[in-house]
């Protein structure tokens, strides 16, 4: 039987909640592991797991810290949240904005949100302001408009956020009895890797788990502050979600990575692109392209031969592929055939 309650009632006494907090759900969590053969075949890992978080509410991985962030806002009788986004913050803010009957404000790097992450703040009703320059730019002007009193700040520099989201942590170590041997996860900002690493902690801690993962965090080549040791100016890459130069949980995922054994490295847009498709076409999931770095990175590591015996291995895939589907058209090279309604023309159409 699946878990009915809500996240924040299944891991309350993990959650800095009361009884008093309201009981916000649009039913995160509980997001599907799936296993990738095909991943296996080529990697010769003998067990990769999926951890699908594009399937919760808003289509990613946001969803678990939002829902705490924006409860707690309303226990504490905030009336509007506000935040800078990549475009998965702002859509899953404005969802559970709506939901609490809370006013939210997105700020997002213009020209560099994909379509559809766009589309949810607009449907929720946010207020959306584009600003010229990278997420960073962003982030500092909502650091400024909250700091001022102008609403709650719901980025992951607020600690709800990771919170929340540790509870994925949770999930892997219940499903499997124990942590797996290797977590493979995309890094923007960075309180994803922050948060898993918490949770796995506290899993340990707590006899959830007996051991904790080596943490394998991925950025960007063009974007990868961790790699190279300093912020970089203008970060950029086509996976616009973790398009960021100068992460907010920088010392969360030093510590990760130096506390578990394991490393941040780089890979390239083509590396990203082509774990995209892979992931689409081979194992039938369809992940957004921020999330395919993980399975990059899992791909290049593997190559090196830098997976030290990890049999169990999850990469986490952190938001839903729909939510750019001009990248996805993009792969199609042209336009789609359109032909006459008749057996023969749409033959030839398949054959050409
Ligand atoms: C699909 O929405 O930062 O390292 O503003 O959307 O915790 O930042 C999104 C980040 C990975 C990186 N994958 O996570 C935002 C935002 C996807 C993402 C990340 C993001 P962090």
């Amino acid at each position: 039987m699946p878990d009915a309650r809500c996240l924040i009632d299944r891991y309350a006494s993990y959650l800095p909640v009361t009884d008093r907090t309201p009981r916000l759900t649009l039913g995160e969590g509980g997001t599907p592991l799936v296993r990738a053969r095909s991943l296996e075949r080529e990697t010769g890992v003998p067990e990769i797991w999926l951890k699908v978080e594009g399937q919760n509410p808003t289509g990613s991985f946001k969803d678990r810290g939002m829902v705490v962030a924006v409860a707690k806002a309303l226990e504490q009788g905030a009336r509007m949240v506000l935040c800078a986004s990549t475009g998965n913050t702002a859509a899953s803010a404005a969802a559970y904005a709506a939901r609490a009957g809370m006013s939210c404000t997105v700020i997002l790097p213009a020209g560099q949100v994909a379509a559809g992450k766009l589309a949810q703040a607009i449907a929720h009703g946010a207020r959306v302001v584009a600003v010229r320059g990278p997420f960073d730019a962003a982030l500092a002007v909502v650091r400024t408009l909250a700091e001022q009193g102008e609403a709650t700040l719901v980025n992951s520099v607020n600690p709800d956020r990771l919170e929340g989201q540790k509870t994925a942590a949770f999930e892997l170590c219940e499903t499997f009895g124990d942590a797996p041997d290797a977590l493979f996860i995309p890094v923007g900002n960075a309180g994803n890797i922050t948060a898993y690493w918490k949770g796995f902690v506290e899993a340990a801690r707590t006899g959830l788990a007996h051991r904790r993962p080596r943490m394998y965090g991925y950025q960007a080549e063009g974007a990868a502050p961790l790699v190279r040791g300093a912020p970089v100016a203008e970060p950029e890459t086509i996976a616009t979600a973790i398009r960021v130069g100068n992460p907010a949980s920088w010392r969360g995922a030093v510590a990760a990575r130096d506390e578990s054994g394991g490393a941040i490295d780089a890979v390239t847009d083509a590396e990203i692109l082509d774990a995209y498709s892979f992931l689409a076409r081979c194992e039938g999931v369809f992940a957004e392209p921020a999330s395919a770095a993980a399975i990059a990175g899992l791909r290049k590591r593997a190559r090196a031969n830098g997976l030290r015996g990890a049999s169990r291995v999850v990469c986490v895939l952190t938001g839903n592929g729909m939510k750019d589907p001009e990248r996805a058209r993009s792969l199609a090279g042209g336009d789609i055939a359109t032909v006459e309604a008749t057996p023969d023309a749409v033959r030839a159409a398949l054959r050409s």
